[in-house]
């Protein structure tokens, strides 16, 4: 996996970049064996994944190791980080990059070893951790340096969150596999992707809509090779702008994080907006339609799916049809012509994307209901033009404010987990199950003053 700290594509001084700190191929490993000799032997490990060289160090350093990492949302409060830690029985360790084990001499990893533990959010509960092989990340990883002639040539820009599969396994494993040079800004903010001088650019949606916000900025990637779009969908206004503005066509992608990537345009191939291109080689992709339906939900297959969700065999097989397809969720349909695939919406509402995050409106219904003064909760997500979709909560409360209960969210769970507008209402619609009627919450309910 970590074919650039084999030494194949030599060193340099400016191999990888974090937040304006930058170090060598060598100094990488060095602390990635130091990481790799601390950790051996452990079941998991945790750390907690700022953007930063500590936190690839240590992804690196559980590839070495064979003991797989779980990146801990930096910001994320006591109930999610408990969850977390409890949940994976990883024990969270310090990275000092200037550690240095070079004496450190390996230890026999398998490929279908999990390198990776990521959690991520269902519609209902707590997250849950997901298992990712180091086999499946590199089947995944070599897909798309082909589909996007990605190679150490490359000079890669994002500033992509360290703790989902966008910005870690594609933003920082990709560049250590593939050998382009990496430079992460710190956040994905417009000026500092501009200022970066890259030649392949990662941004979800809503950094690309920041982007064409900012007409310097996007002028000053006209001379990238590449501009790639993926995590929730990219608006066809935004897609068009991107174009205008640079001259190229950005590349838009699907995945998750239980499947990695598994559909994606092309370089130099046709790119259309609303379109996420088809799928990569080894993956079938499948539309579940009733009869007479062209729309349906996506299934499929592919060496790049999780190996399940950790401790839960359950919840695993019920992401599988009888047939053994993965059950994404995601509401699709695929062009008769040139096979390519349409995202047109999620079967469930109860999982949210907001700012290319995935958001389940139940661990954000039962943050809210640990409030002292909040008797009942509905969560939704409503159309954004900044972050695709916004969390709006519905509650029944009295004698707290909206933003009182926007900050106790913020503060229990991750800060982008937190609604961006609460309402009050008078109660909360069920039907006989006594399951919420969100959609008459929409319709009924006057709008609040939004909270940040
Ligand atoms: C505001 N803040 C608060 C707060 N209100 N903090 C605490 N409590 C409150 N009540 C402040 C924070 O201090 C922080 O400040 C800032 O708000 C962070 O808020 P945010 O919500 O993160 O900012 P925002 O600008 O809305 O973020 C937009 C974004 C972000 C695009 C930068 O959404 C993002 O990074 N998205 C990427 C998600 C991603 O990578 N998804 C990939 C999933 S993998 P400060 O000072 O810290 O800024 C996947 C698979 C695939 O989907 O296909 O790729
Ligand atoms: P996550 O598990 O955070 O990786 O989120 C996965 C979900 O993001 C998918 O199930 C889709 O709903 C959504 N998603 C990812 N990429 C795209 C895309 N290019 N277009 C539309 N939705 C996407």
């Amino acid at each position: 996996m970590l074919t650039a700290l084999t030494g194949v594509y030599g060193d340099r001084a400016d191999a990888v970049s974090v937040g304006g700190r930058t170090a060598s191929y060598e100094e990488l490993l060095a602390a990635a064996r130091a990481v790799a000799a601390e950790v051996a032997g452990a079941p998991a490990f945790a750390v907690t994944a700022t953007a930063s060289l500590e936190t690839v160090a240590a992804v690196a350093g559980a590839v070495l190791a064979g003991v797989p990492c779980v990146p801990l949302p930096p910001d994320a409060g006591p109930a999610e980080r408990d969850h977390i830690l409890r949940d994976s029985g990883a024990a969270l360790i310090e990275v000092d990059f200037a550690r240095r084990r070079p004496d450190w001499s390996g230890t026999a990893v398998a490929p279908g070893d999990p390198a990776l533990i990521l959690y991520t959010s269902g519609t209902t509960g707590p997250p849950k951790g997901v298992l990712l092989s180091g086999a499946a990340i590199a089947a995944d990883l070599d897909a798309l340096a082909g589909a996007w002639q990605w190679s150490a040539e490359d000079t890669l820009v994002h500033g992509l969150p360290l703790f989902h599969v966008h910005g870690l396994v594609l933003g920082v494993l990709g560049a250590l596999r593939t050998g382009s040079r990496l430079v992460h800004t710190g956040r994905p903010d417009p000026g500092a992707y501009a200022r970066a001088g890259g030649s392949l650019y990662f941004g979800v949606p809503t950094v690309w809509s920041r982007v064409v916000a900012d007409p310097p900025a996007a002028a000053a990637l006209s001379g990238a090779r590449l501009l790639v779009s993926g995590s929730a969908a990219l608006p066809a206004p935004v897609f068009r702008e991107l174009e205008r503005l640079t001259g190229q066509r950005p590349v838009e992608r699907y995945g998750m994080t239980e499947t990695l990537i598994t559909v994606s345009g092309r370089a130099g191939g046709a790119l259309r907006p609303g379109t996420v291109g088809t799928p990569l080689p080894g993956i079938r992709t499948r539309v579940a339609a009733e009869p007479g339906a062209t729309i349906g939900e996506l299934q499929l297959t592919g060496a790049t799916l999780f190996s399940g969700y950790l401790g839960s065999p359950e919840a695993t097989a019920a992401a599988y049809t009888a047939d053994g397809w993965f059950r994404t969720g995601d509401i699709a349909a695929i062009d008769e012509a040139d096979g390519a695939h349409r995202i047109v919406g999620r079967a469930s509402t109860d999982l949210i994307k907001s700012g290319g995050y995935r958001i389940g409106a139940g661990e954000v219904e039962n943050a809210l209901l640990d409030h002292p003064k909040v008797s009942e909760a509905a969560v939704v997500g409503v159309p954004d033009p900044d972050l695709g979709q916004r969390i709006v909560a519905f509650v029944v409360a009295e004698g707290v404010t909206a933003e009182e209960i926007t900050a106790f969210v913020a503060a229990h769970l991750s800060v982008h987990k937190r609604p961006r507008e609460v309402r009050f209402v008078a109660s909360v619609p069920r039907n006989a199950m006594g399951k919420p009627q969100k959609n008459l919450l929409l319709t009924d309910a006057p709008a609040r003053r939004p909270a940040r």
